[in-house]
């Protein structure tokens, strides 16, 4: 096979072929003849780094001779799923890798579906990162990411028999990673605890010392642009002992307290805080590794900042003009002291020329307005850990911010310095990381215009009264087509290209150009192929449920789905209270009548926190109740539903392309923004969602005929809660059709009811999600998606629309990083020279 594969190919794939010989026999020391999938995957993935990292020098070489103004994306999280598919999508070396991998008997998918997800994130706001670097770099913009080589990324998430979500660590890292390039000549010393004197010279400066000296070392992961030689940079810092072990306590046979400060170095990457949303449950410990994270990450990465642009000589005054820092959420927010701490204690700059530098480089995204979900960290904590950083936080708070300016401008107005204070009084104090991001900013801004709205008008309230309406903005949120269509769905990315006679790497990079797709809506041909593709995804969704499930999914059904964190907010609940509503309604029903009744499928993925104890029973529900379900003679023609353990991207990527309808149903101003929508829409699957986040945009774009909204409207909802407070209706009142699920579930219809009293009790007492004011609405809209569905070609059409309209250009990533790059961080496309 490999001799007679060799001859065969032209000359890219011969020397793809070569190149991919050469890392089986040398890099891997391995033969060729009994090479596994695995293997095969790793000899490929050599063979397609060593492309990148030529584009990669070239465009880290041209940054630094054109030196231009540069951006650096500091985010906790990187939820980068698989690498190999997308660098050859974006090298446009799929085919040639096709080719060679089969001539040497290799399937290419089989190859790809080796790699194991880098799933260092969480959910939206890691993701969103994602697609980022990905825009940046195909809209060369010099862009790099920050972040943490976390040793064990997201948990793997396991259903016992029970239906309890179990946990497992997920070894990412467990064979080698071929897409990162240890740098361990860069590295950097940060410093935790020890003490803070101030000099009294009158400087304002101060020295710390003593404490612990733990080592980050760089790993690089290059991010190769779509279409162009561009490959970024994501900068991973991975902890370590700065001395090895304590050779002392070893000599004397203390092994043990040899090894601890190793260890507890180590331990500051070791894994992702699994928590999404709020860190209330995480106990002393649990806290202080948290925030170590933070500042090992922040700091190492302004020093790495500081060190390039030192490099071009330029003073520190001009750092602006070189460097821009996107903070994603407040997580980097420590990095707004830190450089205070470097211009004031180390390069001897005035606080008043610290503070301008500072306040010109930052910029603050907010992810949510939750308000569990808004950090804050106890004084006693932060003065313990990094005792510099609280006497600049007290510096801020004492000498800028309230005495001089805010008193100024509000003379007297004793509450307004309470409200934006930025420490919390009670028991103990605590920093809100939201007011020092805000403050420390250039500018801030939301996810969606909604949720910018909520941003400006309730959490930023008072600092949008202070500093003025246009340090606050919007961006709404994007998604790379990249992967997201080409790569997740590459049947209906070719009926694209040919139906708009168009190369995909024309609309795969200006997405308005889907638009043209809309006059063939009314072309039957088309509107076929269209519906046979959402087959065929169908068909390998239900593959791939009968390959790790052992179950068969009835794919005439209509697939509806909802896949993202478990969260109360999100009202996965009301999706499953939903389902037993109609399972009720149709055991009522006769044979004849049942036979009416559209077939659906419902899907459910998604992870629930550890110590998220609604969250981890809504699971359980769910599970149970497929169980039943699933099983009953009488309905299971009708309806069944399926809850797929372990979500991931690469998960995603399959659900997706087989949606007919996907639910985004979060109780109204809860949601900023959401992203799965967009991917959802973008592969013609319609949307059932409540009148939130960036459902209203899509809606905006695709016609609200094509949009199934229901639901309360965020101004509502603040009094609905007063109510539910205050002048509680009991639920058999406001909601009988409601009561009734929750008596079923009670009574035991799907297992012991007991164990779901704690679920339910959330909306039989305050309510506070709203389930029981949405729910008759619900379940309306729900019957209106059945009737659209009844008329199939109908249907089609509303599903070519969505993809024409609503994710046209608007919902791209390159639309939103393009923001981001001209009205915040004022940088410019760099072109690399030279041939592909
Ligand atoms: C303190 C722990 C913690 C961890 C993560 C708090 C908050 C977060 C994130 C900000 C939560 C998050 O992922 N937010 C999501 O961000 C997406 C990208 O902007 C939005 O699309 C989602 O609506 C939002 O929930």
């Amino acid at each position: 096979v490999w001799k007679s594969g060799m001859r065969s190919l032209d000359n890219n794939v011969n020397s793809i072929t070569k190149s991919f010989v050469n890392h089986v026999q040398t890099s891997l020391a391995r033969q060729p003849y009994n090479l596994d999938d695995l293997g095969a995957y790793q000899a490929a993935a050599l063979s397609v780094r060593d492309n990148l990292l030529v584009n990669w020098n070239e465009t880290q070489l041209q940054y630094t001779r054109k030196a231009p103004k540069r951006a650096y994306y500091l985010s906790l999280e990187f939820l980068m799923g698989r690498t190999l598919d997308n660098a050859l999508l974006n090298l446009g070396l799929k085919d040639e890798y096709k080719t060679s991998v089969k001539s040497l008997g290799f399937s290419i998918e089989d190859i790809l579906d080796k790699e194991r997800d880098a799933a260092l994130g969480n959910g939206g706001l890691g993701r969103l990162a994602a697609c980022y670097l990905d825009s940046s770099a195909s809209q060369e913009l010099p862009v790099w990411g920050y972040g943490l080589r976390y040793k064990y990324g997201i948990f793997q998430q396991l259903i016992s028999p029970e239906g309890n979500q179990l946990e497992a660590p997920d070894p990412w890292l467990e064979h080698q990673n071929p897409w990162e390039l240890p740098r361990l000549d860069v590295t950097y010393g940060v410093r935790f605890y020890g003490h803070a004197d101030r000099l009294d010279d009158g400087s304002g400066r101060a020295i710390w010392a003593g404490g612990q000296e733990v080592l980050a070392v760089a790993y690089d992961v290059m991010i190769p642009g779509y279409g162009t030689k561009t490959t970024n940079n994501l900068r991973l810092w991975e902890s370590k002992s700065k001395r090895g072990f304590d050779l002392n306590s070893f000599n004397a046979g203390n092994y043990e307290k040899a090894v601890e400060s190793s260890n507890s170095a180590s331990a500051i990457t070791s894994v992702l805080y699994p928590n999404d949303h709020t860190l209330v449950t995480l106990n002393m410990f649990g806290k202080e590794l948290r925030l170590k994270q933070q500042y090992f990450w922040t700091a190492a990465s302004l020093a790495d900042i500081l060190r390039r642009f030192k490099n071009m000589g330029k003073p520190l005054t001009e750092l602006p003009d070189f460097v821009a820092i996107q903070l994603n959420d407040t997580h980097p927010t420590l990095a707004i002291p830190e450089l205070m701490r470097i211009l004031i204690d180390e390069e001897d700059l005035t606080w008043n020329a610290a503070w301008k530098i500072v306040t010109n480089t930052f910029f603050y995204t907010n992810h949510t307005v939750l308000p569990e979900a808004l950090e804050k960290w106890a004084v006693p904590l932060v003065e313990h850990v990094l005792p510099r950083h609280m006497q600049i936080i007290y510096d801020i708070v004492i000498l800028i911010y309230l005495f001089l300016a805010v008193e100024k401008k509000f003379p007297g107005d004793r509450d307004r310095l309470a409200r934006m204070s930025l420490i919390e009084e009670g028991q103990p104090k605590q920093v809100r990381m939201a007011h020092l991001a805000c403050i420390g900013s250039r500018k801030v801004n939301g996810v969606a215009e909604l949720h910018s709205d909520l941003v400006r008008t309730t959490i930023l309230k008072d600092f949008v009264e202070f500093e003025g309406f246009s340090k606050f903005g919007n961006v709404t949120n994007g998604i790379t087509p990249r992967r997201w269509l080409d790569q997740c769905n590459p049947e209906l990315s070719a009926l694209i290209s040919k139906t708009l006679k168009l190369q995909k790497g024309i609309w795969l990079k200006d997405l308005y150009k889907l638009e043209g797709l809309l006059k063939f809506t009314e072309n039957k041909t088309f509107r076929r192929e269209w519906a046979a593709i959402k087959q065929r995804n169908k068909e390998r969704l239900a593959h791939h449920v009968l390959t790790t499930l052992g179950l068969t999914v009835n794919t005439n059904a209509m697939f509806d789905v909802q896949i993202k964190r478990l969260h109360e907010y999100k009202r996965q609940t009301l999706n499953i209270l939903g389902v037993i509503h109609r399972y009720l309604t149709l055991k009522k029903m006769t044979p004849a009548e049942r036979k009416k009744v559209n077939s659906r499928v419902v899907f459910f993925a998604g992870k629930a926190a550890p110590a998220y104890y609604i969250a981890k029973l809504t699971i359980r529900l769910i599970v149970n109740v497929a169980r039943i379900i699933n099983d009953d003679p009488e309905t299971k023609d009708y309806l069944t539903l399926y809850f797929l353990p372990d979500y991931s991207v690469s998960l995603a990527e399959i659900l997706i392309p087989a949606s007919d309808i996907s639910q985004h149903i979060s109780t109204a101003g809860t949601e900023a923004s959401g992203t799965s929508n967009m991917k959802f829409c973008l592969n013609g699957g319609l949307l059932l969602g409540t009148v939130d986040g960036a459902n209203i945009e899509i809606a905006e774009e695709v016609g609200e005929s094509n949009v199934f909204f229901f639901g309360h409207l965020t101004p509502a909802v603040e009094d609905l809660r007063y109510q539910h407070l205050y002048h509680p209706i009991p639920i058999e009142e406001n909601c009988p059709a409601l009561a009734h699920v929750l008596n079923q579930v009670s009574a035991g219809l799907f297992g012991d009811g007991g164990v779901y009293e704690p679920l339910l009790n959330t909306i039989r007492q305050g309510d506070y999600y709203l389930l029981s004011d949405d729910f008759d609405s619900y379940i309306e809209a729900l019957a209106m998606v059945d009737d659209a569905y009844r008329d199939r070609d109908e249907w089609i059409k509303k599903s070519i629309r969505t993809t024409a309209k609503a994710c046209m250009g608007k919902f791209s990533s390159d639309r939103a990083i393009n923001e981001y790059a001209e009205s915040y961080w004022n940088i410019e496309a760099t072109p690399i020279n030279g041939n592909k």
